[in-house]
């Protein structure tokens, strides 16, 4: 094991705004591979808080509760409900999960802002600020959009652009425009706090780059550097808003500490909130910090809140920050406003009792190093072809043999043979595998090193066949299963803190409690002797069935979105009077209709014009079939010069209007008239 010359671990997840409910992204770059790690080192036996909480100020909430017609209040209680909720019951275990509404984070929040105002660690300035003059508001971070100076993404917020991250000072915004109003703002004068970054440039360097740069991963270490090497400047600590915690200060009406300062206080908060004894978990050199975060964190996390601990000076400093990148959603990237998300409590509500298979998916497909994409049909076949066959089915054999050869009764183990011997030697090295990945953060290769375990069982019992051996030699069999059951306690110990859910009804089924994690590795976890319980399946097939329904619901919401985004399509050049009433168009009713031989998208139709009956070759059959359309009355452009189409004259051409999604309906009279009527 490595050596450690930690006592204990705070380890702290990102506080999500409390505006929305969390969704895979989320959960797959912060919560789940924190949940993994704390469980781990509680197996280890180690001194452990695991912090999370609601972020429940800023801006994005406030936006919310105008548009919403509620308060910032009303938006942060039902959120934080759904995401507490949600988290419990997805097994998350913080030992708090807080929020910052909390009298106790605005307390501490405040003096941590006095604290470095009295030690003379701001400068005021008084600057130039976007204002609305319609609503009369400063527009603070995402009150104001602009196009991003450096990428120029056209949605940029004001304090940072969310396509390539890079964290912005509202001015820098080319074309900035109001959130609230759409109007181009005025910039006007007002007094603000700044923590002046470039006088901690060379000790961030220093702590960083020195000290950090073999132990970060790289895409954090990257991504940091690259921030050091542009310079640091000053940062605004305070905002004018009305939502917040207020500055604690003298005339400074209408100002709260930014949303960026007061939120990493929040994991202090908690943290008091927890324990009284919360100082050693934050000022106790043996003490490690280690915050789980996404990528568009990272510049708060390891550089600007470093950088307020260290101003204050009596706090420790993150000796991790393992951000992940980004989880896209079958290929495109998630997004609340636009709901492109799996949605954890609706996820809980489709799949219940499957909070493992997402944990696992989301764990096998990890974005550690780079973007990863979720599909359902990925997830489909992770649970069965992975779960199931692998995991499930090796547990479920060994289960089933045991029941049927020793009534439930572990057998004792007999002599063995060289590849017995090679197996429970291999047994013993999983811990160490499992742990080294886990405590270096590659999770993913830790639930890849778990499997194998499973695998390896699955191996044994294949090459051993117990289930022809045991017609000749049961002694050689007892071995057998005995050797299998000490792997599937085995699994119970090493796959615990990845899927806790099942890991908590095996142990039941074989009758073994919660062991910590020195007992990995043991091959005499079940005693012979010992009597197992009646076993079922640990996990299920998914079926097509079940996955088309969660594509579907997405399709839908592409379809949704689609629409919104509509744009239509420019005016074309204008004609005269004359040039429109060339066109004749008149009602009728379509009489007959066919598919036309060999092609996809044609129809043939016989329509009354009132004038005629005639043939009219129509590109619709792709969005109607010919029963469904026969006796409706359409509009006909009946002057139009016959032309052959697959052979068939057309002699006219109906009218049709394209949907945003490109779906044909027709343009038909409101009430029906008699067919030959001109439309003009
Ligand atoms: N609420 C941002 C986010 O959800 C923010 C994290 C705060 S961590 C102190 O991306
Ligand atoms: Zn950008």
């Amino acid at each position: 094991m490595s050596e450690n010359k930690f006592k204990r671990y705070t380890v702290t997840t990102a506080l999500p705004y409390a505006n929305g409910p969390v969704h895979i992204g989320h959960l797959a770059g912060v919560y789940v591979p924190a949940d993994i790690y704390v469980r781990y080192l509680r197996s280890q036996g180690r001194d452990v808080i695991f912090i999370g909480g609601s972020d429940e100020h800023g801006v994005p909430i406030t936006i919310k509760a105008r548009k919403e017609g509620v308060t910032p209040q009303d938006v942060v209680d039902k959120y934080h409900k759904i995401i507490k909720e949600s988290f419990e019951e997805f097994g998350i275990s913080f030992d708090i999960y807080s929020r910052t509404s909390n009298k106790i984070h605005h307390e501490t929040a405040s003096e941590f802002f006095l604290k470095l105002y009295h030690d003379g660690k701001f400068i005021e300035q008084t600057s130039q600020q976007f204002f609305d003059s319609q609503e009369n508001m400063f527009l603070a971070d995402r009150y104001i959009t602009g196009t991003c100076p450096h990428c120029k993404y056209e949605k940029a917020y004001g304090d940072q652009c969310e396509q390539c991250g890079t964290s912005l000072n509202a001015t820098e915004l080319i074309n900035p425009k109001s959130a609230v109003s759409g109007n181009i703002p005025i910039l006007k004068e007002t007094k603000h706090w700044f923590l002046p970054l470039e006088n901690y440039e060379s000790w961030i360097k220093e702590w960083i780059i020195d000290g950090h740069k073999n132990n970060w991963r790289p895409n954090v270490y990257g991504q940091v550097k690259s921030w050091i090497d542009s310079g640091l400047q000053a940062r605004a600590v305070t905002r004018d808003l009305s939502w917040g915690v207020k500055v604690p200060l003298e005339n400074a009406e209408g100002k709260v500490l930014y949303v960026w300062f007061d939120a990493p206080i929040g994991y202090i908060s908690a943290t008091k909130e927890l324990t009284p004894n919360w100082e050693k978990y934050w000022k106790s050199n043996d003490t490690k910090l280690v915050h789980f975060i996404g990528k568009d964190n990272i510049v708060f996390h390891c550089i600007i809140f470093p950088a307020m601990l260290k101003a204050e000076g009596s706090y420790i400093l993150p000796e991790n920050v393992p951000a992940n990148e980004f989880l896209n959603l079958e290929g495109d990237k998630i997004s609340t406003s636009r709901n492109w998300a799996v949605w954890l409590h609706e996820y809980l509500i489709d799949f219940p009792n499957k909070q493992d298979v997402l944990r696992y998916v989301l764990t096998a497909n990890a974005p550690e190093t780079k973007d990863n994409d979720f599909t359902w049909k990925d997830f489909q076949q992770r649970n069965n072809s992975e779960l199931v066959a692998i995991l499930g089915n090796f547990v479920n054999r060994t289960l089933v043999l045991t029941d049927k050869y020793f009534d439930n009764v572990v057998p004792q183990r007999n002599s063995l043979s060289d590849f017995d011997k090679e197996v429970l030697e291999s047994i013993n090295n999983f811990p160490e595998k499992i742990a080294n990945q886990i405590e270096n953060y590659h999770f993913r290769e830790a639930l890849k090193e778990f499997m194998n375990l499973a695998r390896l069982g699955n191996k044994y019992l294949a090459d051993t066949e117990p289930w022809k051996v045991i017609k000749t030699d049961e002694k050689r069999v007892q071995t057998i299963m005995n050797i299998s059951l000490q792997i599937v306690g085995n699994l119970t110990v090493l796959g615990d803190c990845f899927l806790p859910f099942t890991m908590q009804k095996l142990r039941e089924m074989i009758g073994l409690e919660q062991l910590s994690w020195k007992n990995g590795g043991s091959v005499d976890l079940l005693k012979s002797g010992h009597k197992i319980n009646p076993s079922s399946l640990l996990f299920e097939q998914i079926d097509d069935e079940e996955i088309g329904k969660q594509v579907q619901r997405l399709l839908d919401t592409k379809k949704i979105n689609e629409m919104e985004n509509h744009k239509a399509a420019p005016e074309k050049e204008s004609i005269s009077y004359e040039e429109f009433a060339k066109m004749d168009i008149r009602t009728g009713t379509i009489l007959e209709a066919e598919k036309v031989a060999k092609t996809t998208k044609l129809l043939r139709l016989k329509i009354d014009t009132g004038i005629d009956q005639r043939t009219v070759v129509s590109g619709i059959a792709e969005y109607f079939s010919p029963e469904e359309i026969i006796g409706k009355q359409v509009s006909i452009l009946v002057n139009l010069a016959p032309r052959k189409l697959r052979g068939i004259e057309s002699q006219g051409m109906i009218l049709m209007a394209q949907d945003a999604d490109g779906k044909l309906v027709f343009v038909s009279p409101q009430i029906n008239t008699s067919n030959g009527s001109e439309i003009k």
